[in-house]
């Protein structure tokens, strides 16, 4: 019995092991940058990432986006913005489900030029 047991521990570890969270690679503004316009938010992951959520907040609160992914899961997300948006510093928060089943969140950040 004890035998059977230590070998299933074994095999879980080994999957957990093989199986890593997705990460967020880069995204689109990129993370601390000035830009003078947003034609795309996009996230890129290196596993794909069921991207459950995202909140776009800035100067005049919660901007209005458009996804443009669903909810299958990607290693490229993206999502439109307006055609105009206010100047000033915005904040992405996204929440998702990793490739291993893992849930992950994460935050970025950008401001727009007057
Ligand atoms: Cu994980």
């Amino acid at each position: 019995m004890k035998c059977i047991t230590l070998a299933l521990a074994a095999t879980l570890v080994s999957v957990t092991a093989a199986l890593a969270h997705s990460k967020a690679e880069d995204t689109t503004p990129a993370d601390g940058t000035t830009v003078e316009t947003v034609a795309v938010i996009e996230l890129r992951f290196d596993d794909p990432m069921r991207v459950t959520a995202i909140k776009v907040t800035g100067p005049d609160g919660d901007l209005d986006i458009t996804r443009e992914t669903g909810l299958n899961p990607v290693t490229a997300f993206r999502a439109l913005p307006p055609d105009v948006i206010p100047a000033g510093a915005y904040t992405v928060d996204w929440r998702g489900l990793s490739a291993d089943g893992h849930p992950m969140q994460g935050t970025f950040g950008f401001t727009v030029e007057d």
